[in-house]
């Protein structure tokens, strides 16, 4: 295998695409799904586990890696990979993103983000440079540019100069990391939902150039139609021959919708997350297992998945462990979810390659029911 990081396209389907991305860690086929592991553990779940589920890349957070355990400890004991024994990519955010949704606790400049930690209190610092660093000590595959993602709601003069700035960043954040073989680094687009800033920040990333280009500023409250609004023509502007990740998406519609329109990699909490709240997906909709609709239940989640938890617990099963708070309900929910939405993601992938995507997203729709089964 090459110890350089490339993409290799090889199929469209209308804007889809579906395709390969090689790194020194292995392959991702994409679009692909990356589960989220932000304090180097995808809760719940043990790394084996994970890959079983059919994930070929997970995320971690800069931001909380560097409050706890911190980048340099993580470094000194080889690595996030061995850290956490996951040893396939591994791309990292920024820590921008994370910092914002601190809200008052944080001080924004030119130079970087001042902000408190929401673990103790202490003041840390963030600049792009300072998060190229961090990422770097981490051994991150994919390291994301420093950028700001602003609140909503924001006025198009706000949205417009935290863009510039983001784009400011990403220059320094270009320099910083410097020739790194094997290593890529991705530029984040921004602009809200204004497509002149779209435009702006589009070409102000590929002037810089980078291996992979990030959408990042949607999925913040903007809604689905306004978000995919901005995938209609966002894709576009970025290179054909160069990996597009949507940060933070999302729901399995939502995924269905940004592949559509050309992203090739996400990630989301929901599937992990929601999972510890009682939430699974499947290809007939949401099950909330809380409810008590399901406490005599014997079936499974859902009779035509694979997952440990469908193969051999029932609803009941499901809904008892749920309600008596005991860790396994955890477990087996969020395995069920990261297992559908790697199965959603290899259909669509297939769909690609063989030109019937179209169909493929009509039957995904059609057995899907509203609300709660
Ligand atoms: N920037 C970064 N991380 C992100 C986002 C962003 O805009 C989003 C927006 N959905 C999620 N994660 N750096
Ligand atoms: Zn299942």
């Amino acid at each position: 295998m090459s110890d350089r990081f490339s993409f290799t396209l090889n199929a469209r389907d209308g804007h889809a695409r579906s395709g390969i991305i090689h790194t020194p860690r292995g392959e991702i086929r994409t679009p692909a799904f990356m589960p989220v592991g932000t304090a180097a553990t995808v809760k719940a779940m043990l790394p084996e586990s994970v890959r079983e589920t059919g994930a070929d890349i997970l995320l971690g957070n800069t931001y909380h890696l560097m409050l706890r355990p911190g980048a340099e400890r993580v470094a000194r004991l080889g690595g996030l990979h061995d850290f956490m024994n996951w040893q396939r990519p591994i791309l990292t955010d920024s820590g921008g993103f994370q910092v914002m949704s601190l809200g008052p606790l944080r001080k924004l400049t030119e130079e970087g983000v001042t902000f408190a930690s929401h673990i103790d209190g202490s003041r840390h610092v963030l600049t792009p440079e300072r998060s190229m660093e961090i990422q770097n000590l981490l051994g991150s595959d994919i390291v994301m540019a420093f950028d700001e993602c602003p609140a909503l709601p924001a006025t198009p003069e706000d949205v417009a100069r935290s863009m510039r700035l983001s784009m400011r960043w990403a220059q320094r954040s270009r320099d910083a990391f410097g020739d790194r073989p094997g290593h890529a680094l991705f530029g984040i687009m921004q602009g809200g939902v204004t497509r002149e800033l779209r435009e702006e920040s589009a070409q102000a990333l590929t002037g810089i150039g980078f291996d992979g280009y990030a959408i990042g500023g949607l999925a913040v409250g903007e809604g689905q139609e306004a978000m995919f609004g901005v995938l209609d023509y966002a894709p576009g502007l970025l290179p054909k021959d160069k990996p597009r990740y949507l940060m933070g998406v999302g729901k399995p519609d939502d995924i269905v919708g940004a592949v559509q329109r050309g992203v090739d990699m996400m990630d989301c909490v929901l599937p992990s997350r929601s999972g510890r709240t009682g939430q699974a997906w499947t290809r007939r909709g949401q099950i909330n297992i809380k409810n008590a609709r399901h406490q005599d239940d014997p079936r499974p989640l859902d009779e035509n998945c694979s997952c440990p938890a469908c193969r051999s617990y029932s609803r009941a099963y499901l809904h008892h462990v749920f309600r008596a708070g005991e860790m396994i309900s955890g477990m087996l929910l969020t395995w069920h979810n990261l297992h559908y939405y790697q199965e959603l993601m290899a259909g669509l992938r297939d769909a690609i390659a063989e030109g019937r995507l179209d169909d493929f997203v009509a039957g995904f729709h059609a057995m899907r029911a509203g609300g709660d089964i």
